[in-house]
């Protein structure tokens, strides 16, 4: 039987976050199993979307990698890899640019945020991000795409792409599936729980790094913004309390009712430790592999080298299939 092939990036714009963890890298991990095929690569060219300092991205590049291995990404099944090492990212994308239209486009979410964040930088990389992550999926002819709630657009605008294109030339992609968590799946900021905890948050109160140390997380977690209610509710009018609920019970593995049953009559300041706790246990082992392999610097070489081996494999094919399909390639066949 064909084994199910999975696809998923994440920025090296900043140390990943506990909602890239919660929403995504867990995710990844859980899916090595035997009958798939894992794909998990730096997305260090969507990183370039926002001005990013030469020196800083590549070190954050081989960081989140050194992240992603401690998180539990194993390099014996999985091809761990850096985006801008397999140049078939930039070649599809190219072509698929040329099969997605400007109104889809301009209809996507985090091209809104992102341009009103960088109003001073709204570049054509900034619109055609999406494009860009459609080529990374279906380079791949992944069928399944690990990731937080936010990319669910850009998931659905990558099935719109490959369909269109399988209409006209064959059935030469796959057809991806976004896999959200059910809970956890839109992990808040700290500081402002209506936004999205984001790594390049200019404010570092306003999220938790993987590798934060202990006494920074049970800092963080203290000075969460809640509310006045002082009720531990899980509703959409206590968006702080529901964050830490959903935190809580992902890091506990409790439901929400569990977790709801379990602080009972108890105020925030218990619920803020008793989730700053959780965190630092469920983190523990990743700050502490991080840095083990992070001062590794010939493993590292030698991993991201073989990813890129496997995955350069797999990408060469399928641009191969598109050139020839498309009238770019296979002239004397
Ligand atoms: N807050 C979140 N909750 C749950 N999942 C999240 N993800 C991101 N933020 C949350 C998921 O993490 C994966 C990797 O994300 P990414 O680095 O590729 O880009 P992003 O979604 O833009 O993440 P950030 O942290 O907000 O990065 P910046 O600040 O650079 O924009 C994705 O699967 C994402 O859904």
């Amino acid at each position: 039987m064909e084994k199910k092939r999975i696809l998923s990036g994440i920025q090296p714009s900043g140390i990943s976050t506990l909602g890239n963890y919660v929403g995504a890298l867990r995710n990844w991990v859980k899916l090595q199993v035997d009958d798939r095929s894992c794909f998990y690569c730096v997305a260090n060219m969507h990183a370039i979307t926002v001005r990013q300092n030469p020196d800083e991205l590549r070190s954050r590049t081989l960081d989140t990698a050194a992240i992603l291995l401690a998180c539990g990404v194993d390099p014996n099944r999985s091809a761990l890899f850096v985006q801008s090492e397999v140049h078939e990212h930039a070649e599809l994308s190219w072509v698929l640019n040329c099969y997605t239209y400007l109104g889809e486009l301009n209809r996507m979410t985090q091209f809104k945020d992102k341009s009103s964040k960088h109003s001073d930088n709204i570049n054509a990389g900034l619109l055609t991000y999406p494009v860009l992550m459609a080529a990374d999926i279906l380079l791949y002819r992944a069928h399944y795409v690990p990731v937080g709630e936010d990319q669910k657009q850009h998931l659905e605008i990558a099935r719109d792409i490959a369909e269109r294109f399988n209409k006209v030339y064959g059935d030469v992609f796959v057809i991806p599936e976004p896999l959200v968590p059910k809970v956890g799946g839109r992990i808040m900021s700290l500081q402002d729980p209506t936004k999205k905890m984001s790594k390049s948050d200019p404010n570092p109160a306003s999220y938790i790094t993987v590798t934060d140390e202990p006494s920074a997380i049970m800092k963080k977690f203290k000075r969460a913004v809640t509310d006045s209610e002082g009720r531990i509710a899980y509703n959409e009018n206590q968006p702080g309390v529901a964050n830490l609920l959903s935190i809580y019970s992902t890091f506990t593995g409790m439901t929400i009712e569990e977790s709801l049953a379990h602080f009972d009559g108890m105020g925030y300041g218990t619920l803020k430790t008793a989730v700053a706790e959780a965190v630092i246990d469920g983190l523990a082992l990743v700050r502490e592999e991080f840095r083990r392999i992070r001062d590794d610097k010939a493993y590292l070489r030698e991993v991201l080298s073989r990813g890129r081996e496997q995955a350069a494999e797999v990408a060469a094919r399928t641009i191969a299939d598109v050139y020839g399909r498309i009238g770019l390639g296979a002239f004397f066949d």
